[in-house]
């Protein structure tokens, strides 16, 4: 048996436990992590602050160490699915802060492109300050957007891409809104690591956010200022 068997996470102080948990992130252990969430609840920790302080964090080195020939698409795997299943458990209480409905949101990982965790925190997030959010999963092309644009008449495009061979495609999603003469009805909001804001001006986005709390702070804002 290994030193690690021997970790008794409710044992562990507030920064031990959040510092072993991006250590199990990074080891894929999902059983470990649900563990930890559920204890830094009981603690009193807000959902949020778990999610950045031990998850994003925990994931942030696992993208490092696969960037740098460390870690492979595998590990990687069990790493985001371990990830998931804590923001699995955080979602509901991200989601019922009872906040008044603020408008609707249609967003998807663009076509080509199957990471979905930072956009799934995004909705999350979303839901979680008022939004109705249709979440239309990964790799989306252009006419899923337009389908669920008619269907829905959200207020809100969102758009994820995390590979900067896919994030081109949301340019093609939003001169195809601007040749069907939709584009004005919407406020396009585009995000994910690749991207930065020039990129988003250069493509025609209202906005480009650079993480979950700045997407909700965007999207609220752009919502408000439409409506007044
Ligand atoms: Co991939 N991957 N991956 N991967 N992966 C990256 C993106 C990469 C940067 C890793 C690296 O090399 N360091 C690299 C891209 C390089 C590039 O394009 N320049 C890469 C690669 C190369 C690949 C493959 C090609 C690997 C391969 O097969 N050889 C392959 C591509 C598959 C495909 O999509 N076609 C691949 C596959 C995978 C897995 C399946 C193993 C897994 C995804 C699992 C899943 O999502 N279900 C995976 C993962 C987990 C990663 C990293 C390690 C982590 C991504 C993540 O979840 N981050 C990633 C490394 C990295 O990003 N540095 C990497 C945590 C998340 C909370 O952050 O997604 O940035 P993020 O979201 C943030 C913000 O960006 C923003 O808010 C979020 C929350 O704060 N945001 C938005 C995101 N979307 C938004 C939308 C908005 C607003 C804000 O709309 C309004």
């Amino acid at each position: 048996m290994s030193d690690e068997d021997d970790i008794i996470l409710s044992e562990l102080d507030d920064a031990e436990l959040v510092e072993q948990m991006q250590d199990d992130l990074y080891d894929g252990l999902k059983e470990e992590i649900e563990e930890g969430v559920n204890i830094l609840l009981e603690r009193g920790w807000a959902p949020y602050d778990i999610l950045t302080k031990s998850l994003v964090t925990g994931m942030k080195t696992v993208g490092d160490d696969f960037r740098d020939g460390i870690l492979f698409v595998p590990e990687v795997l069990l790493a985001a699915n371990a990830m998931k299943a804590g923001m699995a458990i955080l979602r509901p209480l991200l989601a019922e802060t009872g906040a008044a409905k603020i408008g609707t949101v249609v967003i998807g990982t663009v076509k080509g492109d199957i990471h979905d965790i930072g956009k799934n925190l995004v909705a999350m997030m979303l839901e979680g300050a008022g939004f109705e959010v249709i979440n239309l999963g990964i790799n989306t092309d252009v006419d899923k957007f337009l389908a669920a644009i008619e269907e829905h008449k959200p207020d809100i495009l969102g758009m994820s891409a995390l590979l900067t061979t896919t994030m081109t495609y949301m340019k093609v999603v939003i001169e195809t809104l601007k040749e069907k003469g939709i584009r004005d009805q919407l406020i396009v909001l585009v995000g994910g690591a690749p991207l930065n804001e020039e990129f988003g001006d250069a493509i025609g986005a209202d906005a480009y956010c650079k993480d979950a709390a700045i997407a909700v702070e965007t999207a609220k804002r752009m919502v408000l200022q439409r409506a007044g």
